[in-house]
């Protein structure tokens, strides 16, 4: 039997008449509703290979797997064309752009009128979050672009899952996306929280263009998480099991390109045989108090949207397995057999490939063969260490949240909150030096809350106040650390090895946890006693340098109180009081 694909199967009539509208302002030439099938996949992979959109890999090699260029001027997010459009400014809070919805609702509209002339409009509808759960959110993302459709397919449970999941009501999240000309002047990514709904327009890149991920599941969602009492977070969730079976699950906040996925995925060392890792998610967790009074996560998605450079059979070997089928690849470079690359990827570089512009790239070559920013898009379930409570509606209590920026010098490597508002606070000061998933300059610290400065739909004083009413309904809140792997020496040699051997550092936090050991009351917080961290097996690693990394230099410290001052200045108005009395308690303690 054959199915006719591209066809309208739903009866909701809120969502059809808002697709006859779009269309009406976008002119495409046919409207083609997504029904997540496999025939379907196969159809529009072909479709996106004639239009020269994909390029097909060597399919011995990588199986399913697809390569895409993206337009030179469109890598990254932009922030700066960011917007959140509610009605007060206010509201939107001083780290976010604000434009009013009436001018941006005009602006927009009249950008995408006539838009898709000549083009397709795909409905895709999908879910953030597993069938059934009560975070489980419908988005609906109108987009032509087959891209988008073919890594919203990785990214998200897409749909007739979404519909049936849907039914008969009007409440799924309106995303509209617009290619455009792809010119930075006419690109804009617009939410406007009080009527869920997002528009996107004039970029093919990812964050800029996947509505689920950063738009609906983190920007919309931490407005909705803050209207109905939950938290949507830039958070990794992983889960760690003991020899002896014990799971303990973690949620941890990193910047963008800090290494979350590889943390998420990680593989321990040698030393920790029969500990094992397992993947709930790489970049978002949505949490809400259980019935039981803990702190319930779900991961929204349904796929990795990585950061390819650097990412090998030692940095992260359940990454290099997930990626090698079906999965596409963005702005890495190209092999002459059909096979990818990038800096970082194990064995030497190719003596020739076609780079992310599609220039041919020899080691001689000045300029890096892979963007530092290309991606890969890969479905989770290919991960062999994927948690099988992945999918559970209810999510997985979490024991700790870790709070983590890339600083060359100032944090230790790990430390615990004293307690709540302390790990509030801890999380609300995180500073990071810049990465390239974002547009600009790179390396330079900047004050980022939560990794969620680029994601937070609403104030930022407001969302600490948030963060500190949500203990009230946590009956055993998970206990807070801060950790940095990225500490340097002075000569500019990383301190810590990390990847794997950051393992040593989650057992501690496992143990604090599990109320297995105690710790020594320093300034910063709780740091773990040198009895208790285990270094056995670290080659080249001493007792000594674990003192380097853990010291807390004064001056370098009271550089760090002066520059936290920066943000809490900007918010000053907004700012609950017990985040002063935090910083007036760290500088006396200091
Ligand atoms: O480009 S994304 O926003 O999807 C990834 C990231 O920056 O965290
Ligand atoms: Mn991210």
């Amino acid at each position: 039997m054959t199915t006719e694909l591209g066809i309208c199967r739903t009866r909701n009539h809120a969502l059809i008449n808002w697709v006859d509208q779009m269309a009406e302002l976008c002119c495409p030439d046919r409207v083609f509703w997504c029904d997540g099938s496999l025939a379907e996949k196969d159809q529009l992979t072909e479709r996106a290979v004639q239009e020269g959109i994909l390029v097909r890999l060597n399919q011995e090699k990588l199986p399913g797997c697809y390569y895409h260029r993206s337009n030179p001027n469109d890598v990254a997010r932009v922030e700066q064309s960011t917007y959140i459009c509610c009605e007060s400014e206010e509201d939107a809070g001083p780290t976010n752009n604000w434009m009013p919805p009436a001018d941006a609702y005009q602006k927009l509209h009249n950008l995408c009128r006539g838009a898709m002339r000549g083009r397709v409009l795909y409905v895709v509808p999908y879910l953030m979050g597993p069938p059934g759960s009560p975070l489980t959110k419908v988005g609906v993302e109108l987009t032509d672009s087959l891209y988008v459709v073919l890594n919203m397919r990785i990214m998200t449970r897409m749909g007739e899952v979404a519909l049936s999941e849907l039914g008969e009501r009007d409440s799924f999240n309106r995303g509209l996306h617009c290619l455009l000309d792809v010119h930075p002047d006419r690109r804009f990514i617009c939410h406007f929280p009080q009527d869920n709904t997002i528009i996107s327009v004039g970029s093919g890149y990812g964050g800029n263009v996947l509505l689920g991920k950063k738009c609906l599941a983190l920007r919309i969602g931490s407005c909705l998480g803050r209207k109905e009492g939950w938290l949507a977070e830039h958070m990794l969730i992983l889960g760690v099991e003991s020899p002896g079976g014990e799971k303990t699950y973690v949620a941890a906040a990193f910047p963008s390109g800090c290494g979350k996925t590889n943390f998420a995925m990680m593989v321990p060392p040698e030393r920790f045989k029969g500990w094992k890792i397992w993947t709930v998610g790489d970049d978002i967790a949505w949490m809400k108090p259980g019935p039981d009074g803990r702190l319930y996560a779900i991961n929204p998605e349904n796929g990795y949207f990585g950061v390819a450079p650097g990412t090998s059979l030692q940095s992260n070997l359940n990454a290099m397995r997930t990626i090698t089928r079906d999965t596409l690849f963005t702005n890495v470079a190209l092999l002459p057999d059909g096979d990818v690359w990038w800096e970082g990827k194990d064995g030497r570089p190719p003596a020739e490939c076609l780079d992310w512009r599609g220039q041919r790239w020899t080691p001689e070559s000045k300029e890096k063969a892979a963007h530092p920013n290309s991606r890969f898009t890969a479905p989770m379930r290919n991960n062999p260490m994927l948690a099988p409570e992945a999918d559970n509606p209810q999510g997985v209590p979490i024991s700790a949240i870790i709070f983590g920026g890339r600083r060359a010098t100032t944090l230790p490597l790990v430390c615990e909150a004293f307690n709540w508002i302390h790990g509030v606070y801890m999380g609300a000061t995180m500073g990071s030096e810049t990465t390239a998933a974002a547009a600009g300059a790179t390396g330079q610290v900047r004050r980022d809350p939560m990794a969620m400065l680029p994601f937070c739909g609403y104030n930022m004083a407001h969302y600490f106040r948030h963060w500190l009413n949500m203990r009230k309904r946590i009956k055993y809140p998970p206990r807070i650390f801060n950790v940095n792997w990225f500490r340097k020496d002075e000569q500019g040699r990383f301190l810590w090895p990390g990847f794997g051997e950051n393992m040593r550092v989650l057992k501690w936090i496992i143990d604090r946890c599990q109320g297995r050991v105690g710790a020594h009351e320093m300034p910063l917080g709780w740091f773990p006693r040198a009895q208790d961290f285990d270094l056995e097996g670290l080659k080249g690693f001493t007792a000594q340098d674990f003192e380097t990394i853990q010291n807390i230099n004064l001056e370098e410290w009271r550089r760090e109180a002066l520059s936290q001052d920066e943000l809490f200045i900007k918010l000053y108005s907004y700012l609950p009081k017990e985040m002063i009395f935090q910083r007036e308690l760290l500088v006396a303690r200091l």
